[in-house]
């Protein structure tokens, strides 16, 4: 329900509670419509001179009945909690409270998905369980007792005595009530084993629904992956006799790293080389590994409050990046993500939305586990790793375990280790906690007789609420090049730290060709004057292979803006260039094949807006499809033989490798669509034995406007199978003429298998929607108000999934004059939606704003 003035929290504010709590006994008695929770909650106060009245947080539950020390009480109930009395020594607080698991459909606290019971606690969802003081400073052992007739019944911690219709589990490492769990359903289970390093055996389960059976093992190797990883790499080891993993089919996030009971998105655990892509598999990896790494950062050390939520999310992300790295291979895994940050993070920072990666203030803090936090915050660990140092870093992180284990601890913790162990001041470099925003770094160069001097200004242009920047801490990775592309300065790091500053390279024999910006080693805009040739040469020369991309990529987007702006034709020394590395097959083809792929079409329309001029989704669009056929037709010999070698013909493994052609193989049918009007793509769909070959060849018969008998013959090999079918409604809204992406959704949305109450569904067709740039940003504003009908109608539903889908309208105004007219006519319907929930209200005030 929306408030009538929503409140808004301020990190300022924080002050700690004022009990301790020394156990936590649930019961639960399971019913769709009425679940019964029993609590038994011992208080001792923390503070000298107690409290006479306690406040607990509680949403939609019905107050059964309340004890203190055994006496009845009658607690002051409100829709936020309740405030009751309390005496002033310890005490023992008992409730019985009755909740409605089948009619939640927001998906938090505890809820029904195909028959199973699930929760999902964080951020504030415990609250929806019982009364209880949801914060995560409070931490807790749990004891936790269910009833139900389901045969699986699991909650966090170790099981403890079970039977007919009841099973009981404790966990003994105090959490904070975020981090609770409870499932109950007919589940089937992939079992298996890991020992640690210390020899201690742990079962580890994927439990999943009757028929998912199949899809469970590659998600049990990520998982032991991550254990050996954590304990290899952070001399982390897990702690608990089992570690249970559930798949759920209703669930608005990704995963979820509940204690010893992972809840997951099925779409991100399930898999099958018939029904999962290549980019499934690695992303299944990713998160698996992120929720384990989880357990020691997030879980052992939690966070003193939500503002530092990057202080678990931050962390954990760059600890899953650095697991992919290890297991894929450093240098695609660097281009990707900073390929990911710059579509999500940096239209984020730059917009209405832009926050500090430590927010200030929130209303509803589920809108704030955003890409600034997640992955601005691994970037900000990252450039703290390459100043201090790699031993550094280590003994830091080491302390940080030793010091907090058990704590919930904020940033100021987090940077006090690397302090002690360094001798270093951070209070500069704690600008990126508290600065939003982008930085702009321009460069210039001189050269004097032996000696070149690099000239950096950094500059963050204001955000919403930060009119004035100060100099942030920049870690610049630079290496030098000779004329005959060798090279003479390895990568060196050099530290900015003012307004503006030079560093000087002295002994050259030659003006050397600089590498600015190697590894991507801080997250900022580089603006740099480079001719083409200069670029031309890092493209064919540069040793960090980031910035060969890199050169590539800002040729492709040079030559786009041009054939956009002022209709040139494209641009054939850069494709030469390009052709060139493109013929060397001592490199990887992953990385081949990214240096062809080009800037997405909002990167282009972020640019030209950028350049002062107003982007033209349609003109965008258009440029991209002529560069495409372009280079089609200049490479009609390079293309049959880069598909020779990017033919497997061992067994289906989603490794780096056979992943890696794949990509290629699909880049190239990419293009050759665009010359044999489908030909190609119906062959591959004929002959396709894995999800990655076949799916690939839909998009291309879509784009090629030859699917229809492909369309129906995959609903009719897929369509019991759940999130193969998301696959086959989100290909057909994204992949769609841009003129006909809009009706496509439409008629998508009144088919039988469209559930809109199913996150994964709706997302499906509505992500499907916004990623089609110029079928979202129509002229006509039916993109707008199509994404609005459905916004409106979900967000009585489900305010998080409704929320986060906002933030496609935060590019907005980016856009022309008529584009803007509707866009804003459509947050402004949203804004008038009666009962709007405070999640939307939120974002669309910002967007607004
Ligand atoms: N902590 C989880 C993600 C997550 C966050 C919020 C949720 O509900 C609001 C659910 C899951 C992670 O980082 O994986
Ligand atoms: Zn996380």
């Amino acid at each position: 329900m929306k408030d009538a003035a929503p409140t808004t929290v301020y990190l300022a504010d924080y002050t700690p509670f004022g009990w301790r709590i020394e156990d936590v006994h649930l019961t639960f008695r399971l019913a769709p419509h009425a679940t019964r929770v029993l609590a038994r909650i011992h208080f001792a106060p923390c503070q000298l001179a107690p409290q006479q009245e306690f406040f607990l947080h509680g949403e939609e539950l019905r107050l059964i009945g309340a004890k203190i020390d055994g006496q009845e009480v009658t607690p002051e109930v409100t829709d936020k909690g309740l405030t009751c009395a309390v005496p002033a020594g310890r005490f023992l607080w008992e409730a019985e409270v009755e909740i409605d698991p089948a009619n939640n459909t927001a998906l938090e606290g505890l809820y029904m998905s195909g028959g199973m019971y699930c929760t999902q606690c964080e951020a504030e969802g415990f609250r929806k369980i019982t009364f209880y003081p949801d914060r995560p400073d409070v931490m807790a052992t749990f004891t936790v007792r269910i009833e139900s007739a389901m045969p699986v019944l699991l909650s966090n911690g170790n099981p403890g005595a079970s039977g007919d219709g009841f099973a009981e589990w404790h966990d003994p490492w105090p959490k904070p009530a975020y981090l609770f769990a409870l499932v109950a359903g007919d589940l089937r289970n992939h079992p298996d084993s890991f020992t640690t390093k210390s020899g201690h055996k742990v079962d580890l389960n994927i439990w999943v629904r009757p028929g998912d059976e199949g899809k469970c093992a590659f998600g049990m190797q990520a998982l032991k992956a991550s254990m050996t990883w954590d304990e290899d790499v952070y001399g982390r080891e897990y702690d608990l006799d089992v570690f249970n993993i559930v798949a759920v089919d209703d669930f608005n996030m990704g995963a979820m790293e509940n204690k010893g009971l992972n809840i997951f998105n099925s779409s991100c655990v399930l898999a099958s080389p018939e029904t999962s892509t290549d980019d499934n598999f690695e992303r299944i990896e990713a998160i698996i590994a992120h929720e384990y790494f989880h357990n020691w950062t997030g879980n052992r050390i939690t966070c003193r409050d939500w503002f530092q939520l990057c202080l678990k999310e931050g962390l954990t992300v760059y600890r899953d990046s650095q697991f992919t790295s290890d297991m894929r291979g450093p240098e695609v895994k660097r281009i990707s993500d900073v390929i990911d940050l710059r579509a999500r993070q940096f239209p984020e920072d730059q917009g209405p939305l832009s926050h500090p990666v430590r927010p200030e203030s929130f209303q509803e803090i589920n809108n704030f586990y955003t890409a600034t936090v997640y992955e601005k915050g691994a970037e900000v660990i990252g450039m703290l790793k390459r100043l201090v140092g790699d031993d550094d870093y280590a003994r830091a992180l080491d302390l940080y375990f030793d010091r907090h284990d058990g704590d919930a601890a904020t940033i100021e913790d987090w940077l006090k280790v690397f302090e002690d162990v360094t001798g270093r001041d951070l209070s500069q470099f704690k600008r990126w906690y508290s600065q939003s925003g982008t930085p702009r770094l321009s460069v210039s160069e001189a050269w004097d007789n032996g000696t070149f001097t690099l000239t950096f200004e950094q500059h963050t242009p204001p955000t919403p609420g930060q009119a004035d920047k100060l100099p942030q801490v920049l870690p610049i990775a630079v290496g030098l090049l000779n004329p005959n592309g060798d090279e003479v300065v390895p990568t060196r790091v050099l530290e900015m730290t003012e307004a503006k500053q030079s560093f000087d390279f002295t002994g050259l024999s030659a003006r050397p060709v600089a590498s600015i910006l190697r590894e991507f080693s801080a997250p900022v805009v580089l603006e740099r004057d480079a001719d083409p040739q200069q670029r031309a040469f890092l493209l064919a020369h540069d040793t960090d292979a980031f910035n060969r991309w890199e050169a590539g990529h800002i040729l492709a987007r040079d030559c786009l803006l041009a054939m956009i702006r002022d209709g040139a034709t494209p641009d054939t020394a850069w494709l030469d260039g390009l052709e060139t590395v493109l013929r060397d097959s001592t490199l990887d083809p992953d990385f081949r094949q990214m240096l062809v792929a080009l800037p997405s079409q909002s990167e282009l329309a972020q640019a030209l807006h950028e350049q002062g001029s107003t982007p033209d989704p349609d003109a965008i669009y258009d440029a991209v499809m002529t560069l495409r056929l372009f280079m089609a037709e200049r490479w009609a010999d390079l293309l049959p033989k880069l598909a020779e070698e990017a033919r497997v013909t061992a067994p289906y493994q989603p490794d780096a490798e056979q992943t890696g052609k794949r990509a290629l193989g699909n880049m190239v049918l990419g293009l050759l669509t665009h010359t044999d009007g489908g030909a190609a793509a119906q062959a591959q769909f004929d002959s396709a034995d894995n999800m990655t070959l076949q799916l690939a060849a839909l998009a291309n018969l879509i784009r090629a406007d030859k699917a229809k008998a492909a369309l129906a013959a995959f609903y009719d090999q897929w369509k019991d199978d759940r999130l193969v079918m998301d696959k086959w409604f989100g290909l057909q809204v994204g992949a769609a003429d841009p003129g006909k992406a809009v009706e496509v959704a439409k008629a998508l949305t009144a088919h039988e298998k469209f559930d809109w109450t199913n996150p994964n569904r709706f997302r499906a067709v509505f992500g499907g929607l916004i990623g089609n740039h110029a079928g979202f940003h129509r002229k006509d504003g039916a993109g707008y108000a199509l994404l609005a009908d459905w916004l409106i109608k979900l967000d009585d539903k489900n305010p998080q999934t409704t929320a986060r889908m906002c933030s496609a309208f935060q590019t907005w105004t980016r856009y022309d004059s008529g584009r803007q007219t509707h866009a804003k006519a459509a947050l402004e319907r949203i804004m008038a939606k009666p009962n709007l929930s405070r999640d939307v209200n939120e974002m669309v005030s910002r967007i607004l704003a």
